[in-house]
């Protein structure tokens, strides 16, 4: 083959994550819920009496294991958001000099992997933060962490919720194949405790806190036997309010303020979630010419231990072991768009040479991210 005819190939090279160090379990997250629903209560026991408003119900551990299958989440700091009198992290104030709080998990993802792959450092033409629960507008996370490791190339912020990982490993390999980059870093640090309402059972449960980066690159920079080569991306995006979060700059501007977090209707997201995600898996092994027996590994978005099951026995038409489909969701909850990362990165050391698996994510939008990758 001539060096004009020369096809690049992206190898996704490495991943490092980021978890804060304090967890929070299911029961000591309920403890507090649960105080928080009797002062709640008795704080407007004269109204429920009058039927005015609803007494509010009290939530369960064995509810939040047995629906979801999460067991514990790590956030950035524990007292304040167990305080039935905050409900909300503390954060200290930073200086605008400081490292802010999302480029420092960021910085704690990929300092390990950047150590590493020392020697591509100054081929990294291109870094990307990208994460459904973005810090501030700007200057960009991502020029923030490009200066803090001195990157050449240019930097940008993108979002598109818990697809934004995906998403942002799609744009990294468009980069590499269109030769416009050497090698990309994607990093996606979700700070989702700031967006949650923790006084809402519905959803108290669901998110944790940490991050990933992902180091992706050329394969001529490389050696043949490195990493995952990413032999095909697709990205794809249907509208769907529901899943939402309203928070904005424009909150401001409305008379009456409605606390803009998280919110959904889980149920009606389940019904649509599994026949979307496994129908366009199925069709993208078809028309890659590949059955989907020759997929050894799924790296699925990490919501719902029984969307996973789902998704999964549609996708074999049988059940997986847990190897097949691996969950990290019972030790970190839903990271949201970090998921199905975490997934790959602790479970994919045991995978022999040419195996394939997709690594996908799904998330608010609706938007769905899936990639083939082919250990090296
Ligand atoms: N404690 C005790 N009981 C509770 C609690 C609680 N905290 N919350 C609800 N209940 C009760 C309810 O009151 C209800 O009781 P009753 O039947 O008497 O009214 C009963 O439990 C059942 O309530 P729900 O129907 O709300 O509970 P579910 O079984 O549906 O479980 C979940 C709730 C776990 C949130 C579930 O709906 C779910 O996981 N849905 C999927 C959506 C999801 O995973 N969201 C996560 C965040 S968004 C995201 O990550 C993207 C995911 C998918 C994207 C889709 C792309 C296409």
């Amino acid at each position: 083959m001539t060096a004009a005819q020369h096809q690049p190939t992206a190898v996704l090279l490495g991943t490092g994550i980021y978890l804060p160090e304090p967890v929070i379990s299911n029961e000591d997250l309920v403890a507090s819920f649960n105080a928080h629903v009797q002062e709640w209560n008795a704080a407007h026991q004269k109204d429920i009496d009058a039927g005015t408003c609803v007494a509010k119900k009290e939530s369960s551990a064995a509810f939040i294991e047995q629906a979801s299958g999460i067991k514990q989440r790590h956030f950035i700091e524990r007292s304040g958001i167990l305080d039935t009198q905050r409900m909300r992290p503390h954060l200290k104030p930073r200086a605008d000099d400081a490292l802010s709080l999302a480029a420092e998990f960021c910085v704690r993802a990929a300092e390990s992997l950047l150590a590493e792959h020392s020697d591509l450092k100054s081929c990294i033409d291109l870094t990307i933060v990208s994460c459904g629960n973005p810090q501030r507008p700007y200057p960009s996370i991502s020029i923030e962490v490009q200066h803090h490791f001195q990157l050449p190339g240019a930097a940008f912020d993108m979002n598109a919720a818990c697809s934004s990982t995906t998403f942002g490993l799609h744009m990294a390999r468009n980069a590499i194949l269109a030769g416009t980059a050497r090698a990309v870093l994607v990093i996606s640090p979700e700070i989702c405790s700031a967006q949650l309402d923790f006084s809402d059972r519905d959803s108290h449960f669901i998110f944790g806190d940490g991050c990933v980066a992902v180091l992706v690159c050329n394969a001529d920079l490389i050696k043949q036997h490195q990493g995952f080569a990413i032999l095909d991306s697709q990205i794809a995006t249907q509208y769907s309010n529901t899943i939402r979060c309203n928070f904005g700059y424009i909150n401001r501007l409305e008379d009456v303020f409605t606390p803009p977090f998280f919110r959904q209707e889980g149920r009606k997201v389940m019904k649509d979630v599994v026949p979307w995600v496994s129908g366009r898996l199925i069709e993208q092994c078809k028309n890659l010419g590949m059955s989907t027996e020759s997929i050894s590994r799924l790296w699925l978005h990490q919501a719902n231990r029984y969307i996973n099951n789902m998704v999964v026995s549609r996708f074999w038409g049988r059940d997986a072991t847990a190897a097949e489909a691996p969950l990290t969701l019972e030790r970190y909850g839903n990271t949201s768009s970090t998921g199905s990362l975490m997934s790959f990165h602790e479970h994919h050391q045991d995978l022999s040479k040419d195996s394939y698996g997709l690594l996908v994510s799904f998330g608010a939008g609706y938007s769905m991210g899936s990639l083939l990758l082919k250990k090296r």
